[in-house]
């Protein structure tokens, strides 16, 4: 496979950008080589600079959905950009995007734009601060939700692949008002609620934790952390940046039946293009400036070019039969995939929940980052670029997800489970 495009814009990059990367885990230190630089997108696939095919699983790490360069929201940015790409002043597609989203997600009554998943869980807790005038954060480890101060220790992600502990950077002060407990465990998370509740703003985690691999939550782990948080008064942020619109057209909090306080959103919600939300309760929400004291801006927050694609996203994910065609494929793969792993005789552990999956390498069971640390990540890797060969393209980390989109064909699943047997066999 010719990759010497790659390496010599990689060899510039690296002059020019940290790690050559404008994104830690996009640089292959976990799976070693060399990342590919991509050029184009259609559908399923991807194409890198040297002309190279893949069927593409990562999606831009989720957001494309509805796959690369659909011709509707490619349609739908073109006329948008003719009007104008930003004015720093209301649009009426902000309108319409907050008025979907409302419909959508049960919990959220009112919503406020921003520009990344990070953005947006940091306003979220800064809003459950302000608006209970109480300092501590809990989170939960293996859990990521981009590289807010307050939430860059145990994260998952880029931090877990990388192994960074927290951040260099990340003030003590900082840390200690960070609790962390794992995730799947109600004890854990009802003492520190007893123990601490008072002194506890909110508690943020993953419904579905898809930053250290796919973990879905236990059997009424979600319900019981509500339960717990209700008591206590302490804000139930629910980080739906990669779960919102991706594993049901409500989110996770609709599959499991959640009533979060907060939620946040990101990737599916813009479509590819930069978009961070968080909503809530309007009794929360109204707390936030210009209509409360809790101040939070962005000079391109609801900008029209990412409204617009996350509008033209959210309807292809309204047409009939999107989410059924979805879990059909996505089931089909998860299938073929524990097949293949079983067949060559490789110690996998498979994990699902809709169009998001993960394979564990290790023989399981995993339910939380503890489960999650024992896997053979250098198998992983070597699973990763066996794929890669075969021009199958997924997460360069085993603490990511696998994302199906609704451009995946029956022959694209077919051939991707073929590459995986023989990825299996080879290693
Ligand atoms: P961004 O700031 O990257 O838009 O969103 C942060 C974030 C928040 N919450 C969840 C649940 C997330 O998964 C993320 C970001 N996800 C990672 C991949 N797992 C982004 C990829 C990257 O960091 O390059």
């Amino acid at each position: 496979m010719k990759t010497q495009r790659s390496a010599e814009l990689m060899d510039e990059a690296l002059r020019l950008i940290p790690g050559g990367v404008n994104s830690p885990v996009r640089a292959f230190q976990a799976v070693g080589g060399r990342p590919l630089f991509l050029a184009r997108g259609a559908g399923a696939h991807v194409w890198d600079v040297d002309g190279n095919r893949y069927i593409d699983y990562l999606g831009s790490w989720g957001p494309l959905i509805a796959g690369h360069a659909h011709a509707r929201v490619v349609q739908a940015l073109q006329e948008t950009t003719a009007q104008g790409t930003s004015f720093g002043a209301p649009c009426e597609l902000e309108v319409q995007l907050a008025r979907k989203v409302v419909e959508r997600v049960a919990s959220v009554e009112k919503v406020r734009m921003v520009n990344s998943g990070t953005e947006a869980t940091l306003s979220a807790i800064r809003l459950a601060r302000g608006a209970t005038g109480r300092d501590l954060v809990v989170k939960v480890q293996g859990c990521y939700h981009g590289h807010v101060d307050a939430l860059l220790i145990q994260a998952g992600s880029g931090m877990a692949t990388l192994a960074i502990p927290g951040s260099p950077g990340v003030p003590e002060s900082v840390v200690a008002q960070t609790l962390v407990v794992p995730f799947n465990s109600l004890d854990a998370m009802e003492q520190v609620l007893e123990a601490r509740g008072q002194e506890i703003a909110c508690v943020i985690l993953e419904p579905i934790a898809g930053n250290m691999g796919v973990i879905p939550p236990v059997d009424g782990y979600l319900a019981g952390v509500r339960e717990l948080t209700s008591q206590q008064g302490v804000v139930f942020i629910l980080d739906e940046v990669m779960t919102g619109f991706r594993v049901h057209a409500g989110g996770a909090q609709a599959l499991y039946g959640i009533d979060p306080d907060l939620t946040t959103l990101g990737k599916i919600l813009g479509g590819g293009l930069p978009v961070g939300a968080y909503g809530g309760k309007a009794a929360l929400m109204d707390q936030v400036a210009p209509q409360g004291p809790i101040y939070q801006a962005g000079t391109l927050s609801g900008n029209p070019l990412a409204m617009r694609a996350g509008l033209e996203t959210l309807a292809l994910t309204e047409e009939p039969g999107f989410y059924e065609g979805l879990e059909e494929r996505s089931a089909q793969l998860a299938r073929g995939l524990a097949a293949a792993a079983r067949e060559a005789g490789v110690p996998t552990y498979h994990t699902r929940v809709g169009a998001m999956m993960c394979t564990f390498f290790t023989d399981g069971p995993v339910v939380d980052w503890d489960g999650a640390a024992r896997c053979d990540t250098a198998r992983y890797a070597a699973w990763f670029r066996a794929l890669l060969k075969r021009g199958i393209y997924v997460a360069p980390s085993q603490f990511e997800a696998l994302f199906v989109s609704s451009a995946h064909t029956e022959a694209d699943i077919d051939a991707t489970i073929e590459a995986a047997a023989q990825a299996f066999q080879e290693n």
